[in-house]
């Protein structure tokens, strides 16, 4: 089930018809309109004669009829953000497995997937190690799975924008609300045991990679992304070099044939459809690691400062977070049901583990603490579950809040304003209906 376009043009009809039209900027409008009537016709499997004269923000009443809703090939549950680069938020009712298969794992990309990665072949790639190292690596496949011992890991991946459509003012960037998350079984290589094979200096500081994505502006000689870890992260035993997920290779929107899996970091870390790991003397200021780019302010900041870029810093552990994944929010429960409102969801954060869920049904006066799973290992969400009676008839919401081991826990409320809206983690919420 994908987002209905009934939806989509209730909410925001420019933004839906941006999505079907292509309809962006105003100086790329004619030529985005061509390309866009061109894909609609497709869809409609019809040519559109009067294509150009069609009102932007009016529902081509074909959809209207068939509510035919946005696809995309191989996934479920997903919300289009942005078609190029592609970016896709997963509903959170979509995300209650304890492993995230990978139809449902949300779709974060910075420029267009590579054609390696479209016809999974390998014949060619090859993954450099350089830098600050005793002696540079040059890998296949076939070195990565043989030479080095393999490794499979539940891990989370959160893209650090996750929440940001709740930051007021609005920061400029992809408005993911809550589905930029999902924690898949990951299959790869330690990057730690690559380093070591290479040797790190002491003279290494952090890392960098560079994948094989092509820059939305098509400059073949363009960087789409490049960032990187400290040290310390780069050898941690979760950070990976992964060419599986879920037992299968990569699939193409995820970073086939390998890709970084860092988690407890910006899903940014974790680098896809690698090319180089770059071991550097100094932080790395590879695209998209400096300015303002997955940084937040160093000192709190009234909403909509302009902060200096040299007052930000760079993100690193991810904060507390959890999602209600059952029921779907806006569900209606009969009377004879209140009594046992069985709610569940996932609970994770980039440092530590979770200790403890809490749920509220009387707007937070009121909490009770979840049942909790321990983690199937080290950076793997948990699952939460909680059996609420629900007092009588009427409207309800249900809170859940997460606590970590260091003892921090998710705020009601937005959470500190920054320029460009990371690290929402506030509450999520969900409406329910006994009738
Ligand atoms: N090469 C490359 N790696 C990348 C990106 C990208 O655009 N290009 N996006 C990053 C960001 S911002 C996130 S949140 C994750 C998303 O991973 P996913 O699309 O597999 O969910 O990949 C990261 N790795
Ligand atoms: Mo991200």
């Amino acid at each position: 089930m994908e987002r209905g376009i009934h939806e989509l043009y209730a909410d925001d009809p420019e933004r839906a018809a941006g999505l079907l039209w292509g309809q962006r900027s105003v100086s790329r409008r004619q030529f985005l309109r061509q390309n866009a009537v061109r894909s609609l016709a497709f869809a409609l499997g019809a040519s559109i004669p009067f294509g150009h004269q069609f009102p932007g923000t009016l529902i081509p009443a074909a959809f209207a009829q068939s509510d035919k809703p946005f696809e995309i090939e191989g996934k479920e549950g997903l919300r289009v953000l942005n078609d190029r680069p592609l970016n896709a938020e997963t509903l959170p009712h979509f995300l209650d497995d304890e492993v995230t298969p990978t139809n449902r794992l949300f779709i974060r990309n910075n420029g267009l997937i590579p054609e390696i990665a479209k016809k999974q072949d390998i014949s060619n790639w090859q993954l450099q190690i350089d830098g600050e190292v005793e002696k540079p690596l040059t890998l296949s496949m076939q070195d990565l799975k043989t030479k080095f011992p393999q490794v499979t890991a539940q891990l989370i991946l959160e893209c650090a924008g996750n929440g940001r459509a709740a930051y007021y003012p609005k920061a400029s960037g992809n408005q993911w609300t809550y589905g930029a998350i999902g924690c898949p079984v990951w299959t790869g290589v330690r990057l730690k045991d690559v380093l070591e094979a290479a040797g790190v200096r002491r003279s290494a500081v952090y890392t960098a990679y560079y994948g094989l994505d092509i820059h939305p502006s098509g400059d073949l000689q363009k960087t789409v992304i490049s960032r990187g870890t400290p040290m310390a992260k780069a050898l941690e035993e979760t950070t990976l070099l992964a060419y599986a997920m879920n037992g299968e290779p990569l699939s193409p929107y995820h970073g086939f044939p390998v890709r970084l899996v860092c988690p407890g970091y910006p899903g940014s870390a974790s680098g896809k459809w690698l090319k180089r790991i770059w071991i550097r003397d100094q932080v790395h200021d590879g695209p998209k690691m400096t300015g303002s780019s997955y940084r937040t302010p160093q000192y709190p900041v009234a909403p909509g400062t302009k902060v200096p870029k040299g007052d930000m810093k760079i993100i690193e552990q991810m904060p507390v977070k959890s999602l209600i994944t059952f029921p779907e929010s806006g569900i209606e429960i009969a009377a004879a049901q209140r009594q046992s409102v069985t709610c569940r969801g996932s609970a994770w954060t980039g440092s530590g583990n979770i200790t403890a869920v809490h749920v509220s049904y009387d707007f937070g006066q009121t909490w009770v603490a979840a049942k909790l799973s321990p983690p199937r290992n080290t950076y793997a969400w948990q699952r939460w579950e909680a059996k609420l009676a629900l007092p009588s008839k009427g409207y309800y919401e249900i809170w859940a809040r997460a606590t970590d081991s260091t003892g921090k826990m998710q705020p009601m409320v937005v959470p500190g304003w920054n320029p460009k809206g990371y690290l929402n983690n506030a509450a999520h919420r969900i409406a329910v209906s006994v009738v």
